[in-house]
């Protein structure tokens, strides 16, 4: 949801002094003095040095500053971390209460670390590299690092063509660009941009990959940033942090010689691992903005039923708000009593409600709106410079103020809001909570001296565009404070490095809160700007909890940074209907499932702004089943967009969601997985063949999963795919026959209809699959499993299971099962605490290549009449009707 798009570029080249600082020549930021390291003492898994000035300053963007402190751990054997701080000055730091590192273990022996730390003392330089190889991974070479108050630099020298994944949130390829390219980190409100912009989350960590091996290196620092990486004759590749802020704080991950998706679990171990959701959030969820009254928001609830389609879960977008006020309802469009009844029903149908809340909340001194006048009297909001008044921003519901996250007070004043609000007993029981415009946006341009008048013009909030519906219409009548940080020599507003901001005119503080706004704790919105969406994220996260407790809560936010996936999931933000967007889709879905752990994720489907088209959609709804979040979503001034709209969409809608229904154990398992390892939920194809240098480019085609490889139709018109077959087994989804022979290629999948999407398994894989989709999450766990058998070319496969009561943080009963397959004996083992109430149907067997004499289960002979076998799929079918409560085995000879 965002902005309308006349507002949108409205000041574009306003502020001529910001034009971008043309300083940046390589050359002479490589002809600075560097440090020297003196005074280097080691000891056990530390190593601490003082840096000082090596030469004349060069002051390109300050005074160099002359001390600093060096301090360097091996905090694990495959995790070393790097910190260079200016000793004599209290710099910003990302705080513990956003970010908590991981303990180091003291008795990190360096000589048996997977990476080491290198360097030189005069002049000062590091490396890090791999222990097993000698390969240097990261090196600040012949690049000096640069350190001054509000502009700091490391450089590292790359190999040539580097496979970097990473530094998001972005829009371009997954595999990053190497040449001429810049990442800025700044949150930003995007709508419409191009490609290569900054967008509304921050997670300075990349993956570099390589045959010999995959490590990972994560820099700690939430001041804006451009990241550039660039290939030039006379340095080679290489990747430079040009940082306007804080300290140099970087955790350098070992990764894996062999396992790609080691480095992504070690980054877990810094950033937390991904939060377990609801089983029932893996629905479909329809939502947009637009919805003109409750009624439209009940009849598309009917509406999907009759068209056969599961909808999980009902969201309502800020159309319900009173003048766009949060926690209120529009009397007359969306009264509270009807809203009631809608989330009534959808609670008896085992469906579920989700609404949008805004941070910003309405300036109305002596109005009587609660929210305000509560938070005021807390005395909650983020402060002007002076500290004296709030700051004031201009959004929805006209001027506004922000709470303050670091307020101490703040998470009791959010939590009363939603126990008030979404109470299930006088208000509305939200299933869910999505949380929007937390960059923050504002739609005041800069300088935002009077936000009253800027609202005023922009007409803020905007009126409704139709007469509401008769109240009594029918429905559903069929059916801890920080040290502070002084800022007082440096420029907040303007400072001398320009990011790459593309907000507005570029200023930091446009469109978004000011960077002189102070927090309860004396930090300020300079140095925590792109923590925001985070911090409410962890708010909103407690104040779910805190009405549900001991739940797990659905959480999809819009602003991220590196560890937020621990709370909450993400939505990317406002896309277009448009091909290029569902293309870059996947690579968004990748950096955030596969990269920064928030794998709860997914892009509008069928897009947000603009009208989308039957073909668009439809095959958007077949590519979304496989986004862990799905939603469909679109804007206010769009056509309408559910999936029934057409018969095609429909269909494909339907067809998608059977394939992913059954699949939801599978991808459940997978989430509890990554919750306790940080094991990925999506894989790029590069994860599973690591030394297929084919696929390290790949974005338009992913795992789901360990082993589902998706191979979706993005161009308009075509009904074909050149889709690439590593090398391996792999069989067709749906019919199961093995669509693949040795050698690895392209392959030319033709005849895709709308209605289809390829989809196939790898070999190796033992899947736990429903037998068939349902209408609801509940009513799909009161259905059969049918196991499928998917043998590698080595003749072997496995995998498992993990069922729970698919709501609780502590569930009571949990079954965790595994499936191993070899010798053409598939045995199932596992601990069944939680009962799953149903049987195994079947277990089909594939790639079989002839007929089998006899199949036994638990060692005993099955009737034929129980098996069937289709020679040209190479299929074995063993009906099997078994309570699925115990371990067994079945074999074929
Ligand atoms: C460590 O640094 C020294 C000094 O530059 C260099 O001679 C040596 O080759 C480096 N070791 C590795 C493994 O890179
Ligand atoms: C890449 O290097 C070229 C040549 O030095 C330079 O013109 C360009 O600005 C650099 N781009 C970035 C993003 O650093
Ligand atoms: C680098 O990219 C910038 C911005 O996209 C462009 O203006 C410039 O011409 C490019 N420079 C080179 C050397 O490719
Ligand atoms: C629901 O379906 C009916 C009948 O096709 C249609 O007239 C109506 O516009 C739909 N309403 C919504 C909100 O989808
Ligand atoms: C503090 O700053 C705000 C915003 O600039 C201003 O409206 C307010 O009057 C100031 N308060 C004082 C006491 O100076
Ligand atoms: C979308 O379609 C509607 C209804 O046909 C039309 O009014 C609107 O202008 C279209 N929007 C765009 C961006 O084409
Ligand atoms: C797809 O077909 C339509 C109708 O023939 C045409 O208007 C459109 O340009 C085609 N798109 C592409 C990308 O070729
Ligand atoms: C689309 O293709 C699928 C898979 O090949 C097939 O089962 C289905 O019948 C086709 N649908 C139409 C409408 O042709
Ligand atoms: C502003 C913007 O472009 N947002 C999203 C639009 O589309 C792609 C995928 O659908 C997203 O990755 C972008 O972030």
């Amino acid at each position: 949801m965002h902005l309308r798009t006349a507002l949108k570029f409205a000041v574009l080249g306003q502020f001529a002094f910001l034009v971008r600082a043309g300083v940046s020549d390589p050359a002479q930021l490589d002809a600075c003095p560097g440090y020297k390291a003196k005074n280097v003492f080691t000891l056990g898994p530390k190593l601490t040095a003082d840096l000082v000035l090596a030469g004349k300053a060069c002051n390109v963007y300050g005074t160099d500053i002359e001390h600093l402190k060096l301090e360097v751990t091996y905090e694990s054997s495959s995790r070393i971390h790097v910190k260079i701080t200016d000793p004599s000055d209290a710099r910003y730091e990302v705080p513990e209460s956003v970010l908590p590192r991981p303990q180091a273990n003291l008795f990190t022996s360096p000589h048996f670390a997977a990476i080491q730390f290198n360097y030189t003392t005069s002049p000062f330089s590091f490396s890090i590299f791999r222990a097993s190889t000698h390969e240097v991974l990261f090196s600040t070479g012949a690049h000096p690092i640069i350190f001054e108050p509000q502009y700091l630099r490391v450089k590292t020298d790359l190999p040539a063509n580097a496979n970097i994944y990473g530094l998001g949130e972005h829009t371009d390829t997954f595999r990053l660009p190497t040449h001429n390219y810049t990442r800025t980190l700044w949150s930003r409100d995007a709508y419409g941009v191009p490609q290569g912009t900054n967008l509304y989350g921050n997670h300075p960590i990349y993956f570099e990959h390589r045959t010999t091996g995959t490590h990972g290196v994560f820099l700690v620092n939430s001041n804006g940033m451009d990241i550039k990486i660039n290939d030039t004759e006379s340095t080679g590749t290489t990747l430079e942090y040009n940082v306007i802020g804080g300290i140099l704080d970087f955790y350098f991950l070992a990764g894996s010689e062999t396992d790609p998706t080691e480095v992504a679990r070690q980054y877990a171990d810094v950033v937390g691992t991904p939060a377990e959701v609801p089983y029932w959030s893996f629905g479909l969820h329809q939502c947009r903005f637009g919805y003109q009254n409750f009624v439209d928001v009940a009849n598309v609830i009917t509406n999907y039923s009759a068209a056969s389609i599961p909808l999980e879960t009902m969201w309502t977008d800020i159309d319900y708000m009173y003048k766009r006020r949060i926690f209120t309802v529009d009397p007359d469009y969306f009264p509270l009593n009807r809203m009631r009844e809608i989330v009534d029903y959808l609670h008896s149908h085992n469906q579920h409600f989700v609404l949008m809340t805004d941070p910003a909340v309405a300036y109305l001194p002596g109005e009587g709106y609660g929210p305000f006048d509560r938070g005021t009297a807390a005395d909650v909001w983020l402060k002007a410079a002076n500290n004296s008044s709030p700051f004031l921003g201009a959004v929805w519901p006209g001027v506004t103020v922000f709470p303050d996250w670091f307020n101490p007070k703040t998470q009791d004043y959010w939590n009363n809001e939603f126990e008030m609000f979404y109470s299930p007993d006088t208000g509305l029981d939200i299933d869910g909570a999505w949380i929007d415009m937390n960059e923050p946006s504002s739609f005041c341009n800069y300088p935002c001296t009077d936000p009253f008048e800027q609202a005023r013009e922009q007409d803020l909030p905007p009126a409704r565009t139709s007469s509401p519906p008769d109240p009594n219409t029918p429905i559903f009548e069929t059916t801890t404070l920080q040290k502070r940080v002084d800022h007082s020599h440096d420029d907040v507003q303007n400072p001398p490095y320009h990011i790459a901001n593309f907000a507005g005119s570029g200023a930091l503080s446009d469109k978004t809160a000011y960077t002189d706004a102070i927090h309860a704790n004396g930090l300020i919105e300079y140095d925590t700007h792109n923590l925001y969406g985070t911090m409410m994220s962890t708010a909103t996260h407690n104040a779910m909890l805190a009405r549900r407790p001991g739940q797990r809560t659905l959480v999809i936010t819009r602003s991220t940074f590196a560890g937020a996936g621990t709370r909450v999931g993400k939505w990317l933000g406002d896309n277009f209907s448009q091909w290029d967007h569902l293309r870059q889709s996947l690579s968004g879905i990748l950096g955030m499932a596969s990269v920064f752990h928030i794998p709860m994720v997914g892009a509008d489907i069928c897009g947000y702004a603009e009208n989308t088209t039957e073909t668009l959609c439809a095959r958007w709804a077949s590519v979304g089943a496989f986004y862990p979040f799905m939603r469909n979503h679109n804007a206010d001034t769009s056509i309408s967009q559910e999936f029934y709209r057409w018969p095609t969409v429909a269909e494909a809608a339907r067809n998608a969601l059977d394939i992913r229904y059954r699949l939801i154990d599978y991808i459940y398992t997978a989430f509890h997985q990554a919750h306790t390892d940080g094991t990925p939920v999506l894989n790029p194809l590069w994860y599973k063949f690591p030394k297929d240098a084919n696929t390290f480019g790949i974005d338009t085609q992913f795992f789901f999963g360990d082993s589902i490889l998706v191979s979706p139709v993005l161009e308009e018109n075509a009904t074909s795919v050149s889709a690439y077959y590593p090398d391996e087994a792999f069989y067709d989804f749906q019919d199961l026959s093995r669509t693949y022979v040795k050698g690895g290629g392209v392959v030319e999948l033709t005849d895709v209809n709308l209605t289809s999407i390829p989809v196939a398994i790898k070999g190796g894989a033992v899947l736990p699959l429903r037998e068939k989709g349902a209408m609801t999450t509940t009513q799909l766990r009161e259905t059969d499993f049918e196991i499928v058998v998917a043998p590698a070319l080595d003749g072997t496969a496995s995998g498992s299971l993990y069922l729970d009561d698919g709501i609780s943080i502590t569930p009571k009963t949990k079954t965790t099962v595994s499936f191993t397959y070899s010798h053409q004996k598939l045995t199932v083992k596992g601990t069944f605490g939680h009962p799953t109430g149903v049987d195994v149907a079947r277990v089909r067997f594939l790639g079989v290549q002839n007929a089998p004499r006899s199949v036994k289960l638990n060692g005993q002979a099955v009737s034929k009449s129980a098996m069937s076998f289709d020679l040209t799929k190479g299929v074995l079918d063993v009906s099997l009707k078994i309570p699925f409560s115990r371990g067994f085995s079945v074999e074929y000879q």
